[in-house]
């Protein structure tokens, strides 16, 4: 196995050689490590099938099953599955994740790796974005970080909630409601440290964020998160801020990222091309957020 830290300035490892039936201990140790420190690994020539996707996620950690049955494959309910394959029996959910986000930010207990395998990629423009929320927040000025440290953000997915087949003329009020009440917003702490690579992480998505509270409960002005959003990259619209790294992949492929240190948004392809793929998310032998959080 060879794991060549990539020559894109932001982040990113591409692994070789891996064959995961007779993986050592060892390789899969290094593996691990690898995640922290390159964020992401674009692992190559897998194929995996549905079976050993749910097998490596189990090998990692703790699978977190999505808790919208929706996104479920049928057979593997572990398994979340964007897009559609023609002539598969099932239909994923087109244009997943299509906003910046954390997986799971909205909940109390998010996970800390997350893993896809590309199904089916379209030729059109196709990949996922990313930004490195630890270098981001380094790159903060002094009195932002500052002021950041020691409050708390809310997080909710009511903005990007999907409306299911089974939501169709259901009153609007009814469907809010019930999101508050399946995913009340969290207060997670806006500052943590990684728990494995020590670094301070600033966890503030565009979808999921809204707003800051301080110490004493106190409302920071909306203002702030709209300037740190904005700093971050993830106000950008033409995706050519300095921290946004476009990650492609193809089919094959097993993209392995670490979930507390980026937030991603999948680039759609804008015509209606055939587009799938499949994701295991994972709870690691760490916990979420590391001390000082
Ligand atoms: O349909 C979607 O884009 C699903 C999205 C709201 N999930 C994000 C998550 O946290 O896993
Ligand atoms: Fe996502």
């Amino acid at each position: 196995m060879r794991i060549d830290a990539g020559t894109d300035r932001l982040m990113g490892a591409t692994v070789t050689g891996l064959h995961l039936s007779s993986a050592s201990e060892t390789e899969v140790a290094e593996l691990r490590e690898a995640v922290y420190s390159n964020r992401i690994l674009l692992i190559k020539d897998q194929n995996l099938a549905p079976k050993e996707l749910v097998e490596l996620g189990r090998a990692l950690g703790t699978i977190e099953v999505y808790y919208e049955p929706m996104y479920h494959h049928p057979e593997h309910p572990e398994i979340f599955v964007s897009g559609t394959k023609p002539g598969e029996s099932f239909e994923g959910v087109p244009q997943t994740g299509k906003f910046w986000h954390a997986d799971y930010s909205f909940m109390a207990h998010p996970f800390g790796i997350t893993m896809t395998s590309p199904q089916i990629v379209p030729k059109g423009k196709r990949g996922t974005y990313y930004i490195d929320m630890a270098k981001a927040f380094a790159a903060l000025p002094e009195d932002l970080k500052d002021l950041l440290r020691g409050t708390r953000v809310e997080h909710s997915p009511r903005r990007y909630f999907k409306i299911r087949p089974s939501d169709v003329y259901r009153p609007i009020h009814e469907l809010q409601a019930e999101i508050e009440e399946i995913t009340p917003a969290v207060f997670h702490p806006t500052v943590f440290r990684h728990p494995v690579t020590g670094e301070e992480i600033l966890y503030v998505s565009e979808a999921a964020s809204f707003g800051f509270v301080d110490e004493d409960g106190r409302r920071l002005a909306p203002e702030i998160l709209h300037e740190v959003l904005e700093r971050t990259g993830q106000l950008d619209q033409t995706f050519t801020h300095p921290n946004i790294h476009l990650q492609t992949f193809t089919e094959g492929d097993l993209l392995v990222w670490d979930n507390r240190a980026l937030v991603h948004r999948a680039l759609h392809s804008p015509k209606p091309e055939p587009a799938q793929s499949y994701r295991v998310t994972v709870h690691d032998q760490h916990p979420f957020f590391g001390a000082g959080a």
